[in-house]
């Protein structure tokens, strides 16, 4: 067992490091504060080649994998989650349209949202039809050369913004989960609306609703075959979950940080407040879990590295990240007042922290995978 990240992967995180020191932190309390949408952010990950990581280089990405990837995403996190949600937003249709996708899909899609040329996004979730993805309503039917979409999709990252989408849609009602199809969509073409979401945190992140009335989608743009969608819409969050668990990671890591570096500064009672126990106890926890964390984070990828199953080494890292985020974000309470201010950026890291416990299959969806794997009532990991 080797602990050590090569060279290669430390130049990955460095150069992830470096841009995010120099090109995100600056601004990331008015991003989050004015809701700002930062385009330019999106275009220079691309040309960075962050979001081609996993991707082969024959298919214009780098190769280098993985884990190369999680430890982008965590570098960003950790100076602001919002835009980590980006690269997500890139790199989910990515990797679906390089695993599932035609010749012809990848050279007109896959390019551009590697390249960061085009704006992505994935589209699954649905008013009633969340955690229950086999639910989900929206029709998409069969009319001529088209598909003709009806339906709306609710809490979609990228929605008010994005040129393109992964869209999931039912092609068969009769059939239930194995009627439904993958789509990559033109989201240019008429018959689309969209309404943008305001939410707790990640505010830098624009979040909205589709609703599609009459949006005509060419079959030559069905990823796979029809009934397929719902197997690959399991493939690709059990990657787009990874994702989600190294931008968790980097929200931990920012809070410890701010939790030790004001108990280092602040003085009370004429010692610094480092010195009282209660605050070591809530440093050792934070630490502990985090560190349990990062190991789950780095085997998930890992093993996906290796292209070996891993939904259930991604749940388990999905579930562990998301929770020691939101107890690192509790750092706000050894801030006192100073947490609790917006004119410092710990409240916006609890704000960010929340959103892990929900996105991408909450905690309880995660424990649900865990359990009933173990439990021989429903395998978690698949080829
Ligand atoms: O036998 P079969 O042909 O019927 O197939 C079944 C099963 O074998 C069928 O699907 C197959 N399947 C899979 N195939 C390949 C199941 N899992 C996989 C897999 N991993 N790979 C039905 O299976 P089932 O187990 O009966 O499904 P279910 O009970 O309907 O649902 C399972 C589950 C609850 C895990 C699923 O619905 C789920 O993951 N729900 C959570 C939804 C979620 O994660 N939503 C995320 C929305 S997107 C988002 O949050 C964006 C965030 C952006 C950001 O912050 O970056």
């Amino acid at each position: 067992m080797d602990f050590e990240l090569s060279e290669e992967l430390i130049a990955v995180r460095d150069l992830a490091r470096d841009f995010a020191a120099k090109e995100i932190a600056p601004t990331a309390a008015t991003d989050d504060r004015e809701h700002k949408f930062r385009a330019d952010l999106i275009r220079k990950m691309g040309e960075l080649g962050f979001y081609g990581a996993a991707i082969p280089e024959e298919r214009g990405g780098s190769g280098l994998g993985f884990l190369a990837l999680t430890l982008i995403t965590e570098e960003i996190a950790r100076v602001h989650s919002a835009i980590r949600v980006f690269v997500n937003m890139q790199v989910g249709p990515a990797m679906v349209l390089d695993r599932f996708g035609t010749d012809a899909q990848r050279k007109r899609w896959l390019g551009p949202l590697v390249a960061g040329e085009k704006i992505g996004c994935f589209a699954i979730t649905e008013a009633d039809a969340g955690s229950d993805v086999a639910a989900m309503r929206t029709t998409a039917t069969r009319d001529g050369n088209d598909y003709v979409f009806n339906g709306s999709k609710i809490w979609i990252s990228n929605a008010p913004v994005a040129d393109c989408g992964l869209v999931y849609a039912v092609t068969d009602k009769g059939k239930k989960h194995r009627g439904i199809s993958a789509f990559i969509a033109d989201f240019t073409r008429p018959g689309l609306s969209r309404r943008a979401l305001d939410a707790l945190g990640t505010h830098a992140s624009p979040l909205g609703e589709l609703t599609f009335d009459g949006f005509r989608v060419p079959a030559e743009n069905l990823i796979g075959h029809e009934g397929e969608g719902f197997k690959i819409c399991m493939w690709q969050l059990n990657n787009t979950r990874l994702s989600c668990a190294a931008g968790a990671l980097g929200v931990a890591t920012a809070s410890k940080e701010a939790a030790v570096g004001y108990c280092n500064q602040r003085e009370q009672f004429g010692q610094k407040i480092g010195q009282f126990q209660m605050n070591q106890d809530l440093i050792a926890q934070m630490i502990v879990h985090e560190e349990a964390a990062r190991l789950l984070v780095y085997r998930a990828a890992w093993l996906a590295d290796q292209k070996r199953p891993n939904n259930l080494e991604v749940s388990i890292a999905k579930y562990t990240s998301a929770e020691a985020a939101a107890f690192a974000a509790a750092a706000l309470r050894i801030l006192g007042a100073y947490g609790y201010s917006t004119e410092f950026p710990v409240e916006r890291y609890l704000r960010d922290a929340k959103s892990y416990q929900i996105v991408e299959g909450s905690s309880n969806i995660q424990k649900l995978i865990i359990a009933q794997d173990a439990l021989g009532y429903r395998k978690a990991n698949r080829e």
